[in-house]
Order: C-alpha cells, then structure tokens, then sequence
C-alpha cells in the first residue's frame, strides 16, 4: 500500500521521478555490466518488466518480514519500512530529475507504510487478546487489512491514469506535424529486398523496432518545453527550442542502428528512415575550440553518450531526429529528439530524450557506460546473420534457399559468403543497398542432402575487409564471430 501511494503522490506532484522508478533506475545503473548483458541476453527487450516483477517480489517479501517482525516485538517492522523509504529516497536523491517535491514522497509513502503497519498489529494483537472466538476483534483485523488492499488498488488505478498523462503527451505527439525534409532521403533501390518470405523488412516499422535504455519509465517531455543546449569547449553556448530546430532544413536519411549487446545473430538491430537536422550545423554555429574531440551528449534522465567530434562534424549526416518513418519520434525512441549517428554503437552516439551537447575532450569527461566496463569508443563492428530457414527448422533436400542480412556502416557491404559443415565459401547474391548506412539483404540457393548441417555466414566490408570469425562476446565493444545455424534437411 505504501509503495503504491509514493507512486500516486509521485503522479501528482513530481511525474519525471517515483520512488519505484528511482529505485529501479538505481539498480539499472548500479547493476555490474555482466548482470546487465545476462539480462539482456535472458529477457531481451522485456528486461524492464522482469526487473519491475522482481521488484514487487522483493517488496512483498520485505513487506511479510515487516509484518512478521513488527507482531513480534515493537518497533522491529516500523524499522523495516522506515530503512525501506530512506533506499527510496536516496534513491530519488541520486535521479537526474529530482525536484525538491519528489525528496517528499517516498517520506509520505514511508509515514503511510509505518502507520499501516502499527494498526494492523494493534488490531491483531487485540484480536490475539480476545482470543480466536472474538468474532469482531478477527472481523476488525480483517476489515481493515481488506480497506489497505482497496486503498492499494485505487491508488494503483489513480497513478496509472495520470501515468496515463502520457496520454497527454502522446496527444502532443499525435497532432505534431513534422516538415519535409530538403534533403530528402535516398531512393530505395529496386530490388533491395530479395523477395524470400520470412525476412524481416527492409525498413524496420517502428512498433517493431528494438528498444533498449536505462528508463524504467520512458521520460515524457513536452516539445514545447524542450531546450537543447551545447555547453563546454565552444565559442558560444548555444539554446535550441524546439520550433526553432523545426524550422532548419531538414534532411531525411536511412540508416541501420545497432546495440552494442546485440549476439552474433540477435535482433538488437533495426533500420529506420529518420529525419532531423545534421549535428554539424549546430556544431559549426557553436564554434568547437581547439582540443576538443568529443561531445558528451545528455539525455533528460542524466544518461549519456560520448561521441568523437570528428564523426558528428564529417559528412555522413549525423542527426538530432524529430522523425521515425514518417512520424514524430515514438515516446520510447526518444521523443522529441534524439541522436542518429551512421556508423556507432547506439552506446556512444544514439541519445535519445536528447538535452545537451557539451563539447568536451575523452581525456576530461566519461559517459554513462564507459566505467561499467564498455569502451569509450563504438564503431559498429561487420556482420551478418541468416533469417531464412530459420534455426532448427526441418527443409526438403535438394535447393535449399537461404536469406539474411548484412551490415557494415558507413563503410558499405562488399560480399556475402556462406559456407555448409565448414567447406568452401560460396558468394550469396548481394541486394543492393539503400546506402551504406544501411544493412544489405542476401540470398543463396544451396544443394542440400538429407542430414544435419552447419551453416555459416561471413560478410566483407567495401575496403575488404572480412567479418572476424573469432568468437567474442559483447563486452567490451561488441561481439564478433559467424552466425551459424544447424538446418535438418528432410530426404
Ligand atoms: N537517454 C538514453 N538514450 C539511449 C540509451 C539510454 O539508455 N538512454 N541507450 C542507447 C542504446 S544502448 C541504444 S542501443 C539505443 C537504442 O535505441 P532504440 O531504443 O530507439 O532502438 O539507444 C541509445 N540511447
Ligand atoms: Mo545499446
């Protein structure tokens, strides 16, 4: 009952932070970077709602000992409940969004908890008193362990409806109408899809795009009240409103973003056509000083990115994006703006719920997943995976068609090869491309007999440089090895 009051006395008057979502967040951030890739790898996008049912594991569980405690001797559970509000307020306490409202709430939500506790234990100490036959004392007990629940789920429901002020600004979002882009992005290609059902589309749709952040709830920001600054080793600092950033020429690029935890084979990886004004505008408008070779970008929840000055300002159109396929950023994509930059990990470059730049030197400054064992830089490494037939899936022999996708950013896919039980590699069919920003998409038709057999995928960049084969996991910065899949194929 008292956690779910903090979250309606949150609700009420501090949204950007709850106790619950402080706590959370805490966590994420505290967690060592094994625990978060096992939880990547175990739960996938779902990480959130597993840490959220843990969590409320853990609350029921402290909330039976305080219980246990309390009716045992005096004052132990309050202690419980009490050491209980202080984790949620130095847990608020270390949120970038605190405000001195949301400092009050996990102290009501704690008064709350400690004085539910000692009725419950005064009636059931009365109750105890009177003896098992007391019909009223039990009813009384009962009644008001009965009134908590219900208070619990009105407060549940009230706190979800003015969650739901998302709805507000999801409303903000769905009359938003975005300009066009004046640079309007590449052609797709004729035949740039190899036509194999079971391949994932060309342009990921954005309901189906990866999400992957440290929020445990998605920050909501009012375009009308977004700034962004650039900050540090300028010549002017500079503030961007959001009807000012409307208002520069637009361009409109496709590009293939990544997660540096995505496995050899995962779908941590998705393409977007995005629209936005390039980083170097800004940039050249602020005047970076001699010696700085990063920018610290900052999301609005403190999390950040460090990103070399040097690939914000070349030509490959890094972006600030206001547009996800044709419309405004999803909430969870970082809306109103974020980051896209061609060619790096989303780690090191892709910010979204975008607040500041600050230009700055990797000699002066660490982003969010560089001590937690992650390196500072993120170049997206070559790979490829194969998507059709899909793993473990049982074909009839003879030609066995075989699809997938590629990706090498910013440099560009040269060939695709694949190679059955470690035999000779045999070059796929390469699609063309959108751009080099993008993923290719492949296809072979291969002979099969019946039989178990081993399939292999490497892709070489357009310097020729081939995918590494040896397997490394996530972390540091990134995996390599071969997608390979074992296929049954049916006499
Ligand atoms: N504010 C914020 N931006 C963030 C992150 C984050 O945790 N917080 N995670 C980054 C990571 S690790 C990746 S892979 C991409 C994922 O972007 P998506 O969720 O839109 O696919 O966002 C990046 N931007
Ligand atoms: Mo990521």
């Amino acid at each position: 009952m008292a956690v779910v009051l903090g979250e309606l006395a949150a609700g009420l008057v501090s949204p950007s932070v709850s106790p619950l979502t402080a706590v959370g967040g805490a966590v994420i951030d505290a967690v060592p970077g094994v625990v978060k890739e096992w939880a990547i790898s175990l739960f996938g996008t779902g990480d959130k709602a597993a840490l959220l049912a843990g969590m409320v594991l853990v609350i029921a569980v402290l909330a039976a000992l305080a219980g246990v405690l309390e009716s045992r001797r005096r004052l132990a559970g309050v202690a419980v409940v009490a050491v209980f509000g202080c984790v949620g307020l130095v847990a608020v306490l270390t949120r970038a969004q605190v405000t001195p409202n949301a400092v009050a709430v996990p102290l009501v939500a704690a008064v709350a908890g400690i004085a539910m506790l000692r009725w419950l234990i005064t009636r059931l100490d009365a109750w105890r008193v009177a003896g098992d036959s007391s019909l009223t004392a039990r009813r009384s007990f009962l009644q008001l362990l009965a009134g908590g629940a219900v208070v619990a789920a009105v407060a549940g429901l009230a706190a979800s409806a003015l969650r739901g002020a998302a709805a507000g600004i999801s409303e903000v979002r769905g009359k938003l109408r975005l300009p066009a882009g004046q640079t309007p992005a590449q052609a797709v290609p004729a035949g740039a899809e190899n036509g194999l059902s079971g391949m994932e589309p060309l342009v990921t749709p954005n309901p189906g795009f990866y999400r992957i952040d440290t929020a445990l709830s998605v920050p909501l920001i009012d375009p009308q009240n977004w700034v962004l600054k650039v900050t540090g080793m300028v010549n002017r600092e500079i503030e961007l409103d959001f009807a000012a950033l409307l208002a520069k020429p637009m361009t409109e690029r496709h590009v293939t973003i990544a997660c540096v935890s995505n496995e050899v084979g995962g779908d941590l990886i998705g393409n977007a056509l995005w629209l936005g004004w390039p980083v170097r505008e800004l940039l050249a408008m602020a005047g970076p000083r001699p010696g700085a070779d990063m920018v610290l970008s900052r999301s609005s929840d403190g999390w950040t990115a460090s990103t070399p000055l040097e690939v914000l300002t070349d030509s490959r159109d890094a972006l600030l994006a206001v547009g996800m396929n044709g419309e405004p950023l999803p909430l969870e994509h970082g809306f109103p703006v974020r980051m896209i930059v061609p060619g790096l990990y989303g780690y090191v470059s892709a910010t979204k719920w975008l607040t500041e730049l600050k230009v700055t030197r990797f000699a002066d400054d660490v982003a969010y997943w560089t001590p937690r064992g992650w390196t500072d830089h993120g170049p997206i490494k070559t790979s490829s995976r194969i998507d059709v037939p899909r793993a473990g899936h049982s074909v009839p022999a003879g030609t066995v068609m075989f699809g997938g996708v590629a990706w090498a950013q910013h440099t560009g896919v040269a060939k695709v090869e694949l190679r059955v039980n470690r035999g000779a590699w045999q070059e796929a069919v390469l699609a063309a491309g959108i751009s080099r920003d993008t993923w290719y998409q492949w296809k072979l038709g291969m002979e099969l007999t019946a039989g178990q057999h081993e399939i292999q995928v490497r892709a070489t960049d357009d310097t020729g440089k081939p995918q590494l084969e040896e397997r490394k996991p996530v972390a540091p910065d990134g995996a390599t090895g071969f997608h390979t899949i074992r296929v049954d194929v049916k006499s």
